[in-house]
């Protein structure tokens, strides 16, 4: 693994399904979501320099949680369950939305959520109803195109710029990532950073004037 100099410790909170079973604290917090077979799990390693924090977690038919981790005692990060896992049956596979959407609506330290999207999948109606959510509730979302490795070099700036703006957003605000080079890893870690010390709610300034409306019904 290279060097991942942005982590000091990490430490598993707990895992919970409702906003009465969250852990405590007021230690900002930071989510995580993206379609399974994102790259999520890959992600919170290299993020965290820790190679199975995040376990393959989405085996089809387990309850699906929200797992909490705390990082560097600065800030929490929460792991949603990946989403639209074929194998996963239809009553979990339903319980996602809501389960996600009452977290969103409750957790009041939450500062941002990064939305992970494939790079070689164009983003769809779950991603902009995901952020339809997030812009509702005033929570920012930072868009990470993940697997950035399977573009070429030249053209991984442009791919970003194209799958921010497809999302609704300015095209500087994606960041590309590769949880297999460490590509973006600098970059996620200056915006989870900034967003630690942002404001939560709808008066969330920063990012605000590029958060798209919510998706008209
Ligand atoms: N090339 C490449 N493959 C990746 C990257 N991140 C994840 N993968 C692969 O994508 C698959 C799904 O990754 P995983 O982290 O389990 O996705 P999750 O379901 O979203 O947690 C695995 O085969 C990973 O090895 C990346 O940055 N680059
Ligand atoms: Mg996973």
């Amino acid at each position: 693994m290279v060097d991942n100099p942005f982590v000091r410790d990490v430490q598993f909170l707990k895992s919970a399904v409702k906003p009465s079973d969250f852990p405590e604290g007021t230690l900002p917090e930071i989510a995580v979501a993206g379609r399974s077979n994102v790259g999520k799990s890959s992600l919170i390693n290299r993020l965290t320099n820790r190679r199975s924090l995040a376990r393959v977690s989405n085996t089809p038919g387990r309850t699906q949680l929200l797992n909490f981790f705390e990082v560097n005692g600065a800030f929490t990060l929460c792991d949603l369950p990946g989403y639209g896992f074929a194998k996963v049956p239809l009553k979990i596979r339903q319980a996602w939305g809501p389960m996600v959407e009452r977290y969103l609506e409750h957790r009041q330290q939450l500062r941002a959520l990064l939305l992970l999207v494939d790079v070689r999948r164009e983003p769809g109606d779950w991603e902009r109803d995901l952020i339809g959510w997030c812009t509702h509730y005033g929570i920012a979302v930072v868009p990470v195109i993940t697997k950035i490795d399977k573009v070429s070099v030249s053209r991984q700036k442009q791919t970003v710029m194209q799958v921010s703006k497809a999302l609704g957003f300015s095209p500087k605000r994606g960041i590309g990532f590769s949880a297999k080079s460490g590509v973006g890893l600098e970059e996620l870690w200056a915006a989870i950073k900034r967003y630690q010390k942002a404001r939560s709610g709808p008066q969330a300034a920063e990012g605000a004037e590029d958060t798209p409306a919510p998706p008209s019904p």
